[in-house]
């Protein structure tokens, strides 16, 4: 019996095994929860069909957050089998690849400024509007992934900073709305971690090893660790806790110097 055992919780944003929609799936599974997955398209859908398996799911259902009709039906199938759902888990992002390379103020476009804000904020209060019927009154949540640079500036992260500020404001604003009904909103802004979405990086491997030197913990943290933190957030366990964004970064943002043993 573990400590998610009876809850039913989708998870959205498993691209391979390293995805951190991956390590909180695991950590999910290995606490008793029943899982559901989403796919952004056909060229994932046999992975993460393979994936779910691994996890004990054969609820996969196909959802590129950009499509209104799209995310309709995940509820209405899902709702088919599961008349209720204890979580959903937000574990998505995307800016233009080119608008995450160099000077913000040279790189930024309208239109990459809105696909950002679109697939990376807009999709959680979209996703908790369709999901609203299948998890009223039953002591829900919504879990969402942020970063840092949703508060501090740092290079090349760029539009996606923007858009991960207004992904925490929608965290509280969504806490507000939903917690009369019994729902509660949280994130999890993590560390970075060597995922597909950072593989596209420019020098992420210099800023992983920047990034482990000058944290508290002096090493990055794992998918496993933000997997655990999730597993906390969606459980009973955290019944009291809405509306915040809980730090899985090895300290790094508690610190103004870092380290001054920096072997670099
Ligand atoms: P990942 O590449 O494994 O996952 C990103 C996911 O976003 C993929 O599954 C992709 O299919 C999905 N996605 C993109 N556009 C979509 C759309 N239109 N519709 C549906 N799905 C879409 O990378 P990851 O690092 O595991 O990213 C997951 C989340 O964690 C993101 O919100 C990211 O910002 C956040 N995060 C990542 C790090 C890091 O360093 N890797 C740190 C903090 C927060
Ligand atoms: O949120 C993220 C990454 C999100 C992301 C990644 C990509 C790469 C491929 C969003 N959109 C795209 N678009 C693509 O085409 N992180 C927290 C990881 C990350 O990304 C960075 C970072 C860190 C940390 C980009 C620049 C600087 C730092």
């Amino acid at each position: 019996m573990g400590f998610l055992s009876g809850k039913r919780i989708l998870v959205l944003g498993v691209a391979s095994k390293l995805s951190i929609a991956s390590g909180i799936a695991a950590a999910m599974h290995k606490n008793g929860a029943e899982l559901a997955f989403t796919y952004q398209n056909e060229k994932l859908k046999d992975r993460v069909i393979k994936f779910a398996e691994g996890w004990g799911s054969n609820k996969v259902y196909p959802c590129d957050v950009t499509s209104d009709l799209q995310i309709s039906d995940l509820f209405s199938q899902l709702g088919e089998t599961w008349p209720e759902l204890d979580g959903i888990v937000h574990c998505l992002a995307y800016a233009p690849a080119n608008e995450l390379n160099g000077n913000y103020v040279d790189v930024t476009t309208r239109e990459g400024f809105l696909k950002a804000h679109e697939i990376s904020s807009y999709s959680l209060v979209a996703l908790a509007q369709a999901g609203r019927e299948l998890m009223k009154n039953q002591n829900g949540s919504l879990l969402t992934l942020s970063y840092l640079g949703a508060l501090r500036s740092l290079p090349n992260y760029n539009v996606m900073g923007l858009a991960k500020a207004s992904l925490e404001a929608n965290v509280r604003y969504m806490a507000a709305s939903l917690g009369p009904e019994g729902t509660r909103v949280n994130g999890i802004s993590a560390g970075p971690i060597k995922t597909l979405a950072a593989a596209g990086i420019k020098s992420f491997r210099k800023m992983l090893v920047h990034n482990a030197n000058q944290t508290p913990l002096r090493r990055n943290v794992t998918i496993e660790e933000v997997g655990n933190a999730a597993s906390f957030l969606c459980s009973d366990l955290a019944s009291g806790i809405t509306g915040e964004i809980l730090y899985v970064d090895g300290g790094f943002n508690t610190t103004a110097m870092g380290s001054l043993n920096d072997p670099l």
